[in-house]
This record gives C-alpha cells, sequence and structure tokens, in this order.
C-alpha cells in the first residue's frame, strides 16, 4: 500500500513562528512522524511539500494509479483552490484533508474548505499528530 502526503504553501516554515497556533513541531520532524508512521503500519509513505498550486495539481494528478490514497494539507490553497479539488476528484483516489490547527475557531475565510466535499474524512486541530490518524484511518478505509 502506498500512501501519498502533499502539504501546501508554508508548512516547510513549521515550528519558526506561530507555536501558539501551529505547535512547536518543525517540518523535518513532521516528515521524521510520516516516515515512522509508514514503517510502524508497514505501508509506503511519501510526501511531497510545494508553495505552488500547480505543482500540488501536477502531484496530485501523477498520483493516478501510483498510489492507493492521499493525505493532504492544501494549507491556505484550502480556502482558494477549485484546481487542487478538481484533480483530487479526476484522480479518484480516497483522500483524507488534515489541518494542524483547529481551522473551525479560526477567522471565517479560513472556515471555506474547497477540498472538504471530495474527501472521506477531514482531520483538524490535533497538530501533526492528526496526520498519523489520517495515514491509520485510510489503511483501514482503502482495505475495506
Ligand atoms: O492548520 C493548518 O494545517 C492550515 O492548513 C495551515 C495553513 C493555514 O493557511 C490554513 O488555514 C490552516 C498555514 C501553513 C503554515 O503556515 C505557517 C505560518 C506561520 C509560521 C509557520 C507556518
Amino acid at each position: 500500500m502506498k500512501i501519498l502526503v502533499i502539504n501546501g504553501p508554508n508548512i516547510n516554515m513549521l515550528g519558526i513562528r506561530e507555536p501558539g497556533i501551529y505547535g512547536t513541531q518543525d517540518y523535518m520532524s513532521l516528515r521524521k512522524l510520516l516516515e515512522d508512521t509508514g514503517n510502524e503500519l508497514g505501508i509506503t509513505v511519501e510526501e511531497f511539500q510545494s508553495n505552488h498550486e500547480g505543482d500540488i495539481v501536477d502531484k496530485i494528478q501523477h498520483a493516478y494509479r501510483r498510489f492507493d490514497g492521499i493525505v493532504i494539507n492544501p494549507a491556505a490553497y484550502t480556502h482558494t483552490s477549485v484546481a487542487i479539488l478538481d484533480a483530487l476528484k479526476a484522480v479518484g483516489i480516497p483522500t483524507v484533508e488534515v489541518h494542524i490547527s483547529d481551522v473551525s475557531a479560526r477567522e471565517d475565510f479560513r472556515q471555506i474548505s474547497y477540498v472538504r466535499e471530495y474527501c472521506v474524512k477531514t482531520i483538524s486541530g490535533l497538530g501533526t499528530e492528526g496526520y498519523r490518524q489520517a495515514i491509520i484511518f485510510l489503511k483501514d478505509y482503502i482495505v475495506r
């Protein structure tokens, strides 16, 4: 089983500022958590981060017939990108949406998520642990 984890803009800056919102874990420890989770569950977990919407669309398209599941934190593109939603619909791969912070308790402009209508689950506000939960959920969802 192969799961692709996609992180959107500024996720590579985690741990540098706003620890009250995003926690103290940096991007490298997130990558380590993903690797450890893959090893623990005996599955392949690949991580991709980009600050560019088109690169994220390209990566989703490239995942077609190569990955069994996607975990995506589109970051700011969550609230703006129909292109990422359309790419997920186009490839038809089961996807879980993850947010590090509790977006439901934040600004009005963060209340819209374009990808949510496609995703089989949304996990928000659990910090980087949310990615681990998403991978565990997807593994079970895919084999069912
Ligand atoms: O809570 C999340 O995971 C978000 O997807 C993170 C995005 C934000 O735009 C979404 O509304 C919610 C931001 C990514 C990280 O941004 C940073 C900001 C300051 C310092 C470090 C990272």
